[in-house]
C-alpha cells in the first residue's frame, strides 16, 4: 500500500485535507496545533475499471488498491528547537513513500496564519532540512569510519557526506544535485527530504475556478522537481462527509468533477510512477499497484511470489477490450487475450491471469 505523510504549518488545512481523502475522522481547527497525536486513515482508491470489471464476472468481491494517509501536528519555524509541537511528530511520517506539503492559500481573519503558500513552503522546508541535517550529523562521522573499514560502505558514506552538503546549505535533497543512486543510496536513513514530494496548495473557496493560477507559484518555485495540486480543501472536506449522490450533487455545483482523492491519487500515483492492473473472476475483481516499467514475472509476484517464482506466462488482455467482449471467454475466442512472456512489460490498465508451475 502506498503510504502519505502530510506536513504543514498549523491551519494550513492538513486535518482539512485528511478529512477530505480518508472521509472523515480528524478534528479541524480554526486554532494552531489542534492536532495532536497523528491520526491514521485507510482510503479506497477509486477505480470504475475494477467496478465494471466486478459486474461483467459477477465477482463476489471487488477490491480497490489502498493509499494510507498520516496527519501530523503543525510545524512551526524553530520546531527543530523545540518550537510550537517541536518536530518530533516527524517520526510518524519517516517510513511513508511520499510526502505531501499543504501549503496555504486561502484567507481568512479569522483563522491565524499567513496566506501565502510560498511563505508556507519556505517555512516548512527549513525545518524540515534542519530535521534532516540532525539525522545526518549524528550519522555521518560513523558512517565514514565504517567505510573505511569495510569498502562496500563507500557509496552511503559518500552520500551522506553530500547530503550534509546540500542540508547544511539549506537545499533539501529532493532538490539538490544529489545524483539518483546517492538518493537511493540515502534510503536507509529515512530522510524527509529524500522523499517525493506532492504540494497542495489549499486554496479559497471563492478561488476554486481559478485552480492553476493559483497553483502556478508554487509550480513555478518547484522546478519540476515536485507534483503541485491545487484544490479547496474546505469544500473537498465537506463533501466526503456527504453520502455519495449528494457529494456528486455538491462537487458538481463548483465543477469539481469526481472530488479530491481522484486527483490526489492521480498526482501521487504519477509522482511515484506507479501502474495498476487487475484481475478478474467470479471470486473478486482486484486493482494490484506495481511500479511503471514492471515486468509481468513482477507483476505476478505482486499477487504470490510463487506466480513469480514460477511464472510461464501471462494471459493478458486490455480491461475496455475485454469489458467489450462481455467475458474472458469470448475475449479469448475473438483474438483479443494475449500470452505474455517474462519480458512483458506491464501496461496500466492490463488485467491479467498468470500461468505458473511451482
Ligand atoms: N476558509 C477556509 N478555511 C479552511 C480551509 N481549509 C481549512 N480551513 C479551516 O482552517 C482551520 C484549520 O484547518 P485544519 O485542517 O485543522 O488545519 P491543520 O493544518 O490540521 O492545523 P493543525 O493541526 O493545527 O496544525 C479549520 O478551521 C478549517 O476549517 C479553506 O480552504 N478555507
Ligand atoms: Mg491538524
Amino acid at each position: 500500500m502506498e503510504r502519505f505523510g502530510f506536513v504543514g504549518l498549523p491551519n494550513a488545512g492538513k486535518s482539512s485535507l485528511f478529512n477530505a481523502l480518508a472521509g472523515g475522522g480528524a478534528l479541524a481547527a480554526p486554532y494552531p496545533f489542534a492536532t495532536k497525536d497523528p491520526n491514521v486513515g485507510v482510503a479506497r482508491v477509486p477505480d470504475e475499471r475494477v467496478d465494471l470489471l466486478a459486474e461483467m464476472s459477477r465477482s463476489k468481491r471487488a477490491i480497490h488498491a489502498t493509499v494510507e494517509f498520516v496527519d501530523i501536528g503543525g510545524l512551526v519555524a524553530g520546531a527543530s528547537e523545540g518550537e510550537g509541537l517541536g518536530n518530533r511528530f516527524l517520526g510518524a511520517i519517516r517510513e511513508v513513500d511520499a510526502v505531501v506539503y499543504v501549503l496555504r492559500a486561502f484567507d481568512d481573519t479569522d483563522i491565524p496564519g499567513s496566506p501565502d503558500p510560498l511563505e508556507h513552503l519556505r517555512t516548512l522546508e527549513t525545518e524540515l532540512t534542519l530535521a534532516d541535517l540532525e539525522t545526518v550529523e549524528a550519522r555521518v562521522e560513523r558512517q565514514r569510519k565504517a567505510a573505511a573499514a569495510d569498502p562496500s560502505l563507500r557509496a552511503e558514506a559518500e552520500a551522506l557526506g553530500a547530503a550534509q552538503e546540500a542540508l547544511a546549505a539549506g537545499t533539501p535533497v529532493y532538490r539538490s544535485a544529489l545524483s539518483a543512486e546517492a538518493r537511493a543510496a540515502l534510503r536507509p536513513f529515512f530522510l524527509l527530504t529524500n522523499k517525493p514530494v506532492l504540494a497542495v496548495v489549499n486554496v479559497g473557496e471563492e478561488d476554486v475556478d481559478r485552480l492553476a493560477e493559483k497553483a502556478k507559484p508554487v509550480l513555478d518555485e518547484m522546478d519540476d522537481r515536485a507534483e503541485v495540486l491545487a484544490m479547496s480543501v474546505q469544500i473537498e472536506a465537506e463533501a466526503a462527509q456527504l453520502e455519495p449522490a449528494e457529494r456528486a450533487e455538491f462537487l458538481e455545483a463548483y465543477g469539481l468533477g469526481e472530488g479530491a482523492l481522484p486527483r490526489f491519487v492521480h498526482a501521487a500515483y504519477h509522482l511515484l510512477g506507479r501502474r495498476t492492473f487487475l484481475t478478474t473472476g467470479e471470486k473478486e475483481t482486484r486493482a494490484w499497484t506495481i511500479r511503471a516499467g514492471a515486468k509481468a514475472p513482477e507483476a505476478a509476484g505482486v499477487i504470490h511470489t510463487d506466480f513469480e517464482r514460477g511464472f510461464i506466462r501471462a494471459e493478458t488482455v486490455g480491461w475496455r477490450e475485454l469489458l467489450d467482449a462481455g467475458s474472458w471467454v469470448r475475449a479469448r475466442e475473438s483474438g483479443l487475450v494475449r500470452s505474455e512472456g517474462k519480458d512483458y512489460e506491464v501496461a496500466d490498465g492490463d488485467v491479467m491471469e498468470f500461468r505458473f508451475n511451482v
